[in-house]
């Protein structure tokens, strides 16, 4: 297949890139490199060297004989966009190209905004792009499990039968998000439904979990090719962020009380869920939604893991509850489903401790890249 992956510079997209090149697909990024200026914005940096983009690409074909074009700009640039869809004419749009941390989005106003014009307009133009130049293209997007937020009741797979005064429908599920930034991502779900329905598109919303990891197969086969890492207070994931925080002698940070459950995925697990959507797209006019996470852990629970493996390994690790910067529900009823990508065959990695003393170990090898005074959260919801 022709696949066009946005935001193939960043820590999703980039493996995915690899992978999907690997499996004998033509493989296109188009990336804005946005993600580099954010480290400098905030002075931060991942933990892992990364390459240009340009060097990490060269070094996929050096290593593979496959070679993977690029393009470098903005979604929001609908001249640039349609430049690349007239040149591609995908059968697929891998949509990664985001603003993606929640943290990021609440720091102020400018930042808020840009978060939502950056999401909002990007996905409207590709919606464009695809309407105009290749209405065939299958769109699979990057949700978020938090365009749910965290009801009182189980999470289906984007749509609930409901009966409400002798009548039934079958409705989107309630959104409840979180921030600026999951409203995004609501904003998204809600644009890209619209134009399957009215245009005849056809979309799979992926709604992913937190993601873990770094390394995978194909980043493996070259240190240049190696993933990015992130563990700051702004852009570092909760898994990732424990594991850099036990690895280095800080405190496992948990939130408030702890009892926060969420969807995590394997970055393994991750690559592996797109090329299966692309390989099995909906109809046209069909706006499909699927849970990508394998399994629900609260923060709490992912924390003692953590300590468990490195208090094994000597490490002396502890842990310590924060007050939380942000509004969240603390204890809370969670159970969402997430059977539609195992149906399509997918095989999860789950969290083992090989899984995370790999981790820790990887944390360890790249430890003086760690700034330590980005580890803390600064950016508060109220
Ligand atoms: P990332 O920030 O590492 O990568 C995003 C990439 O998109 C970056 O390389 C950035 O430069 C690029 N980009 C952003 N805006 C762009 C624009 N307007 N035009 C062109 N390029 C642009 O993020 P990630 O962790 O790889 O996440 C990828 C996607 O997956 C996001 O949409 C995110 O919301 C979603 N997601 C991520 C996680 C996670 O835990 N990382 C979990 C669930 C969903
Ligand atoms: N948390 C801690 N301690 C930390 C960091 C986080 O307790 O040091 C808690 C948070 O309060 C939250 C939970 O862990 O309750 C998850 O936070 P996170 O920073 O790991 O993830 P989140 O902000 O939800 O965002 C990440 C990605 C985002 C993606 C989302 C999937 O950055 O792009 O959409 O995970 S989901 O969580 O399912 O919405």
């Amino acid at each position: 297949m022709k696949i066009i992956v946005a935001g193939g510079d960043g820590f999703c997209g980039w493996p995915t890139s690899l992978y999907l090149s690997e499996q004998g697909h033509e493989v296109y990024i188009i990336d804005n490199l946005k993600r580099r200026d954010w480290d400098t914005e905030l002075e931060s940096q991942s933990i892992t060297p990364i390459k240009t983009l340009e060097d990490r690409v060269n070094c996929w074909e050096e290593t593979t004989g496959k070679k993977i074009k690029m393009y470098i700009g903005d979604l929001q640039d609908y001249d640039f966009l349609s430049s690349v869809f007239k040149e591609v004419h995908p059968d697929a749009f891998v949509h990664f190209a985001e603003q993606r941390a929640a943290p990021y989005s609440m720091i102020d106003r400018e930042h808020a905004v840009f978060t939502q014009v950056n999401n909002v307009i990007g996905t409207l133009n590709v919606l464009y792009a695809m309407r105009e130049y290749t209405p065939e293209c299958h769109m699979i997007k990057l949700g978020t499990m938090g365009e749910y937020g965290t009801p009182n009741i189980d999470i289906e797979e984007g749509y609930i039968t409901i009966e409400h005064k002798g009548r039934k429908d079958t409705l989107p599920f309630p959104k409840q998000p979180g921030s600026f930034y999951h409203l995004s991502k609501v904003h998204d779900s809600n644009n890209i439904m619209f134009a399957c329905r009215v245009w005849g598109l056809k979309a799979t919303d992926l709604n992913q979990g937190v993601v873990y990891g770094v390394q995978t197969h194909q980043t493996r086969k070259d240190p240049r090719l190696v993933n990015r890492f992130d563990f700051d207070g702004v852009f570092g994931t909760a898994l990732n962020r424990f594991c850099v925080q036990a690895a280095t002698g800080s405190d496992i940070t948990v939130y408030g009380q702890g009892g926060q459950t969420r969807g995590f995925i394997d970055i393994e697990d991750t690559i592996r869920c797109i090329e299966l959507a692309a390989l099995n797209p909906p109809e046209s006019g069909d706006f499909r939604v699927f849970n990508q996470f394998t399994e629900e852990f609260s923060v709490q629970d992912l924390a003692e893991k953590v300590y468990k493996i490195t208090d094994n390994m000597n490490l002396n690790p502890n842990i310590v509850h924060l007050e939380n910067p942000r509004v969240e529900k603390e204890v809370h009823y969670y159970n969402a489903i997430h059977t539609q990508l195992m149906d399509l065959g997918l095989k999860p990695h789950y969290l083992t401790d090989a899984r995370l003393e790999e981790l820790v170990k990887h944390v360890q090898e790249n430890k003086d890249r760690v700034l330590y005074d980005k580890i803390l959260p600064t950016i508060k919801w109220r």
